[in-house]
């Protein structure tokens, strides 16, 4: 099968047929044995993400950074970390992955900085400071905030500086200051720094919370504020002007009458959105995220059918189930433990059938798990404000320790599993976080030996998404909306059909698929044969030619 297609990146909207893998940059690749991933790193295994059949990498942020949030508060836009390396590698990697038709998305942080930033550290310096105004004050007294808004992390949103008599707001740590999008000279110093990046050779951009830039704390508005599609507007025509650029904002409150506006086939704010209202499903309603229930299937399929049929011409999906803010989705709504494998495979296809643009998450192709480590290795800043207001707040710390198994980011952030080597291979020095130990077994060098590996389905998927049009143009009809196992739906064109069987559950289902599809083509499945039942997580694609 050739992977390795090229799409033609001239052609407006190339990024509907594209494929995009996610790299988060500390734990990729370590390339110096630092016990950090790094850019020469991730040029070691360009080779590889060619082969999986890639056409884009979406790039965590690797600026400049103190690192508090691993990157998400950047204290120089127009440079790497670093730790990860310097603007040369960076510009290798551009003209490496080009090479390969693989396009770099790099991952902008707008609505806020670093602390360390220089316009954040000129602002505390007075009231009159030409970049006081870059950030968000409101005068206040010590033991007297604005207001009882809370952080993304935890605590206030709130934080003062005695020596201006005021509070500067932050959606997320006290070490990542809001910048005020009020201003028009923040924006314009936010378009020339895209510019600058864009005339280096990068193909698109993620937008980090985009949907909290137009923030109106006095009323407590976070995301989805009265000017944000003046915004994104703006950013559009100044800083995204460039044919062919392709930009995802995350948006946490997106639903799917925001989405049409967002990404709007005629361009004028972004190429897609990431939501997560299909991410949001297994968690207890008004609880947050470490409160758990167990998914609802027919409301997951009730969801992504909304989004289907809600987009489909009047904007763009993207489709993604794991990313590095969200635990592994093997382990979350498959099986990580008997039916690995097979769960791997299913929920790939249940998703790479729909309309969108994927994106795949590194270590995602190899069906990597989540990790359950001693609270003293855990890095990620969210876990740990979490764990010490919970323990304060009197939870039993097995409930906090569960739910950190459960949801913690840092499940998705343990180094990439390339091979049984120690460190799999990740680094020959220490990890900045350990490895899984299951990496003997969950490794990409085995991957790449095994035809029946995550890998290779997930290849395989790629290939035919781009071989068929009904994956990028037909119409979503779900079919038994209320089975509790059963996760089918149709893709329709005028001439072709599509039809997806998932086996959601470890038990076997009797299932005979519509009178239609039976001498239909079978595409793809995630086992040798077909008997007469579903087997647990069994999955199959068919194909047919309408006469
Ligand atoms: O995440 C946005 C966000 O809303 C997070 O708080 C998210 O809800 C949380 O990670 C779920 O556990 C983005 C980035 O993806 C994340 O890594 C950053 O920490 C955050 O913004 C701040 O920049
Ligand atoms: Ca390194």
């Amino acid at each position: 099968m050739d992977s390795t297609q090229k799409l033609d990146k001239t052609k407006r909207g190339w990024w509907k047929s594209a494929v995009f893998y996610q790299i988060y940059p500390k734990s990729f690749q370590d390339g110096n044995g630092d016990g950090i991933g790094d850019i020469p790193g991730i040029l070691q295994r360009l080779d590889y993400l060619h082969e999986l059949g890639i056409d884009g990498i979406w790039l965590s942020p690797v600026f400049d950074s103190p690192q508090v949030d691993n990157g998400y508060d950047i204290s120089n836009y127009r440079d790497v970390w670093p730790t990860f390396g310097t603007m040369e590698d960076m510009k290798a990697l551009i003209r490496e992955a080009k090479r390969r038709n693989i396009s770099i998305i790099m991952d902008l942080v707008l609505n806020h900085t670093s602390d360390q930033h220089p316009w954040f550290l000129e602002a505390l310096k007075g009231r009159d400071n030409p970049y006081h105004d870059y950030y968000v004050w409101r005068d206040g007294t010590p033991d007297c905030p604005p207001n009882d808004m809370m952080a993304g992390f935890g605590g206030s949103a709130w934080t003062y500086i005695p020596q201006l008599g005021q509070y500067y707001f932050h959606q997320f740590t006290v070490q990542q200051p809001d910048l005020n999008w009020n201003n028009p000279a923040v924006r314009q110093e936010l378009y020339d720094m895209i510019r600058y990046w864009v005339d280096l050779g990068v193909e698109g951009f993620r937008l980090d919370v985009i949907d909290q830039i137009a923030k109106e704390p006095d009323q407590k508005i976070t995301n989805n504020g009265p000017r944000l599609h003046e915004f994104l507007q703006e950013l559009s025509r100044e800083a995204f002007c460039q044919e062919g650029l392709v930009t995802v904002g995350e948006a946490w409150g997106a639903d799917v009458e925001r989405a049409k506006r967002y990404s709007a086939p005629d361009g004028s704010e972004l190429s897609m959105v990431f939501q997560f209202e299909h991410i949001n499903l297994d968690q207890k309603p008004g609880g947050e995220k470490w409160d758990m229930i167990p998914l609802p299937l027919p409301q997951l399929k009730r969801c992504m059918e909304r989004w289907q049929q809600g987009l489909h011409g009047q904007g763009w999906n993207s489709l993604f189930l794991d990313n590095h803010d969200l635990p592994r989705i093997v382990s979350r709504w498959g099986d990580d433990g008997k039916y690995r494998v097979e769960s791997a495979k299913m929920l790939a296809t249940m998703l790479y059938g729909m309309e969108g643009t994927p994106y795949i998450y590194q270590g995602e192709e190899l069906g990597m798990t989540n990790i359950q480590l001693p609270i003293s290795q855990y890095q990620d800043v969210e876990i740990l404000n979490m764990y010490h207001h919970r323990m304060e707040e009197g939870y039993p710390e097995e409930q906090v320790m569960a739910s950190i198994y459960a949801r913690g980011r840092d499940n998705a952030r343990t180094p990439m599993q390339w091979s049984e080597e120690p460190n799999a291979g990740f680094t020959t020095g220490t990890p900045w976080l350990p490895v899984n130990p299951n990496y003997v077994s969950i490794n990409a060098r085995q991957a790449l030996a095994d035809p029946n590996s995550v890998f290779y389905h997930y290849q395989k998927l790629i290939a035919l998404r781009k071989r068929l049009p009904v994956f990028r143009e037909g119409t979503f009809t779900l079919l038994e909306p209320d089975s509790t196992q059963l996760f089918a739906y149709t893709r329709d064109t005028e001439d072709a059909q599509l039809l997806v069987v998932c086996n959601f559950t470890g038990e076997p289902l009797s299932y005979s698929r519509p009178a239609e599809f039976a001498d239909a083509e079978l595409l793809l499945s995630n086992y040798p044969d077909t008997t007469s039942v579903l087997r647990p997580y069994e999955a199959q694609m068919y194909y047919r030619k309408k006469d």
